[in-house]
């Protein structure tokens, strides 16, 4: 008897472990998420970066870039829509080669300029 609680004793720490240890690396993989909110306490990123157009959404104002990493903002490769102007847009199109700058604000990209 007294060996059953002391084998449920020790289960129950290692599961706990186990919990916590999935907690930290679930924490790791959405790095971007605490990059982000790290971000926001101070100020606004700026960051500047190259890419190709894959999209533009005229009713919602974005263009979606696939874009090479940026290592100002921890930024890995990878495809996403950034918040742009008519204006901005002028002249550009779906697989334009461009190079960009853009802040970040709640998560979201802003393009702040972009030529090709
Ligand atoms: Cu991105």
């Amino acid at each position: 008897m007294k060996l059953t609680l002391i084998t449920v004793a020790s289960t129950a720490v290692v599961l706990s472990f186990a919990a916590h240890a999935q907690d930290t690396s679930a924490m790791k993989m959405d790095g971007m998420e605490g990059m982000e909110m790290k971000q926001e306490s101070k100020q606004m990123a700026v960051a500047n970066a190259e890419g190709t157009i894959k999209a533009i959404d005229p009713a919602k104002h974005t263009v979606t870039l696939a874009h090479g990493a940026v290592p100002a903002v921890q930024w890995p490769p990878m495809t996403m829509a950034f918040s742009v102007s008519d204006d901005q847009l002028a002249g550009l199109k779906v697989g334009d080669r461009v190079s960009f700058t853009f802040r970040v604000e709640g998560g979201k990209g802003t393009i702040v300029s972009i030529k090709k």
